[in-house]
């Protein structure tokens, strides 16, 4: 019997939840080389982790996140907490010899970020990795291998936006507002999702940002329980151009603002022989283009991601067109997590802390374009 992965998880709530049901589910849908056991849980409201714990099958739980530093058994310590105690907490357990998974955006800021990458690049026994769970929807996963494949010939455009609607000025006050707790708004949430899939879809990085505007167009929030308002000081929507270093133009729009957009997480890939194009709210799908023999039939391929051996993850799921939901993404990169802890590849490539340094790198760019109305070289940003 193989040794398991004991994980520890930091953090409760959204992702909390996301990431149990990921590590709980995935030995029951993948064959992986070693078994996952949910070893502890820790976050801030003790009233609720016991309860939390028993639902989602962790066997302990702490109120003190620092605790898991130094229990032996732990491999892997899972961070699902606001942007600014990514930096901390994984700091820590890297300097205790643990793996460590981190939520998005790797931290708040490029000062955090770097020191991430920085202890990543020290601790030579301990994997990162970051949880850019988009990569892992089969039709996004699709595309990198189209698209690496020279199915679309040489990258000219790429077209990327992540609409949201939930943040009108009636949402109340939260960490998501925060400049100090989250870094930025709509940018390092929703930005950071879609540089990552550029740059895994395309495998090219950033040359330069050629502009770039941001902006807060609610300022103050109601805090939660009605006592008073608070300042936001995030912004609500980012927008930018950028060009990439094989020549491609690209554009980038994040929003918490755009009317009737849920979770519209899109992007648009041009190349010199075709184009693919993915739509998160239809996620099973693939629209691709190519090269055609016959100009009477040539048109977009919806392509139903969902088909055992051809399309990547459809194997450990269910029959054609019994198709997937958001969670199944975090599945699938549990299951690549735990190939590469028993020295396997992983079906597609995994983001660890250098990579998502490079996608903060790009959002540090953006942010200062914005700020200073100038175009900003990658170069520049160490
Ligand atoms: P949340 O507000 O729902 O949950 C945050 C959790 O962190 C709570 O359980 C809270 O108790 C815990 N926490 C806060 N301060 C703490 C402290 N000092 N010590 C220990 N625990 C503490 O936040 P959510 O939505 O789960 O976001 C967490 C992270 O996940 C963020 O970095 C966010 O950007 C990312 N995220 C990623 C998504 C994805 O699609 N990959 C989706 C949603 C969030
Ligand atoms: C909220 O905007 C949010 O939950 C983000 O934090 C996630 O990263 C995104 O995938 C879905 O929306």
């Amino acid at each position: 019997m193989p040794r398991p992965i004991h994980v520890a998880l930091i953090g409760q709530k959204f992702m909390g939840r996301a990431h149990s049901n990921a590590w709980h589910q995935v030995g029951h849908f993948f064959d992986g080389p070693r078994p996952v056991h949910l070893h502890t849980v820790a976050a801030r409201d003790q009233g609720e982790l016991i309860p939390f714990a028993k639902r989602w099958g962790w066997d302990h739980c702490s109120d003190d996140w620092r605790s898991l530093a130094s229990i032996d058994e732990v491999e892997l310590v899972d961070v699902g907490t606001p942007n600014h105690l990514h930096a901390e907490q994984a700091l820590t357990m890297l300097a205790a010899g643990k793996h460590v998974a981190c939520e998005k955006p790797l931290a708040g800021t490029l000062a955090d970020a770097r020191q991430m990458r920085d202890a990543a690049r020290k601790a030579k026994s301990s994997k990162t990795f970051v949880w850019f769970n988009y990569r892992r929807c089969p039709a996004v996963a699709l595309a990198h291998q189209l698209v690496r494949a020279g199915k679309i010939g040489s990258v000219l455009h790429i077209r990327a936006q992540y609409l949201q609607d939930w943040g009108g000025p009636s949402t109340p006050m939260s960490w998501r507002f925060k400049k100090s707790l989250a870094g930025s708004g709509a940018h390092g949430d929703l930005n950071a999702h879609i540089v990552d899939m550029a740059r895994f879809i395309t495998g090219d990085e950033v040359h330069e940002v050629h502009g770039a505007v941001a902006r807060t167009f609610v300022k103050e929030r109601t805090l939660e329980g009605k006592r008073g308002k608070s300042r936001s000081d995030v912004d609500d929507c980012v927008l930018f151009v950028a060009s990439f270093k094989g020549g491609a133009t690209a554009s980038f729009e994040a929003t918490r603002l755009a009317c009737g957009n849920q979770n519209r997480n899109t992007i648009e890939i041009n190349g010199t022989k075709g184009s693919v194009r993915f739509d998160f709210e239809d996620m099973n799908v693939l629209h691709f283009i190519g090269p055609s023999d016959d100009p009477r039939t040539n048109g977009w391929q919806r392509i139903m991601c969902t088909s055992a051996g051809n399309h990547p993850y459809a194997d450990a799921w269910w029959p054609d067109a019994h198709v997937i939901g958001y969670e199944h993404c975090f599945t699938n990169m549990a299951a690549d997590i735990v190939k590469v802890l028993s020295r396997r590849k992983p079906l597609v490539p995994l983001p660890d802390f250098e990579d998502a340094y490079q996608t903060q790198r790009v959002l540090e760019a953006a942010l200062v374009s914005a700020r200073e109305r100038t175009a900003i070289r990658l170069s520049e940003v160490k």
